[in-house]
């Protein structure tokens, strides 16, 4: 499924994020960039031992926010890693922090040029985030940045498996 807002086209897919071909791939990381479970883990599997190289330079990411390093292994050029919060029942500012992730993201891609970038759901994972609001965050920041920016060219959502695939495309059609 796919929609274009403004400049930038907006696809939602199946899939394992390691394989795709976009400019960068997003992970969705801990604070002190170690490598873990889930999405973080295959990145890093996939990509070499060069990714977590540069993630020890740069030694952590504070939740919210976001660092890059090269892609390795991988067909992506570069890895933005990111942080979501940890979802513990709503109240400790989750929602602000998981957009601000989203976007940080968007924003260091845009500072490379970067053109094209694929997000996995980040925190619905081990960071239990509930998968329809964090679809409504994820989506709404990335609707708005389009709305915003002319450079970002292709903002690819990967979604693992089909729950969180359905989950994001019925937010989808409610927001497009
Ligand atoms: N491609 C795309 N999505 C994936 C892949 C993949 N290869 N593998 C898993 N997912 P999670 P979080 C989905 O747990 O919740 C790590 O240990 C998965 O189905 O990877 O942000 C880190 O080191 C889920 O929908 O990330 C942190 O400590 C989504 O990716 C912590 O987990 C996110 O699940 C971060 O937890």
């Amino acid at each position: 499924m796919e929609e274009k807002i403004n400049e930038t086209l907006i696809v939602l897919a199946c899939g394992d994020i390691t394989e795709e071909s976009t400019d960068a791939i997003v992970n969705a990381a801990n604070e002190r960039l170690a490598g873990g479970a889930g999405v973080d883990g295959a990145i890093h599997r996939a990509g070499g031992p060069a990714i977590m190289a540069e993630c020890r330079q740069i030694g952590g990411c504070p939740t919210g926010q976001a660092v890059i390093t090269t892609g390795g292994n991988l067909k992506a050029k570069y890895v933005i890693h990111t942080v979501g919060p940890i979802h513990r029942g709503g109240t400790k500012n989750e929602a602000k922090l998981l957009q601000s992730a989203y976007r940080e993201s968007l924003k260091i891609a845009l500072q490379n040029n970067l053109q094209s970038i694929s997000f996995p759901a980040i925190s619905t994972g081990v960071y239990s985030y509930p998968i329809d609001e964090a679809a409504h965050l994820a989506l709404t920041t990335c609707i708005d940045f389009a709305r915003g920016n002319t450079g970002i060219k292709v903002i690819r959502h990967i979604l693992f498996d089909s729950r969180v695939y359905k989950t994001f495309a019925e937010e989808f059609k409610k927001l497009i």
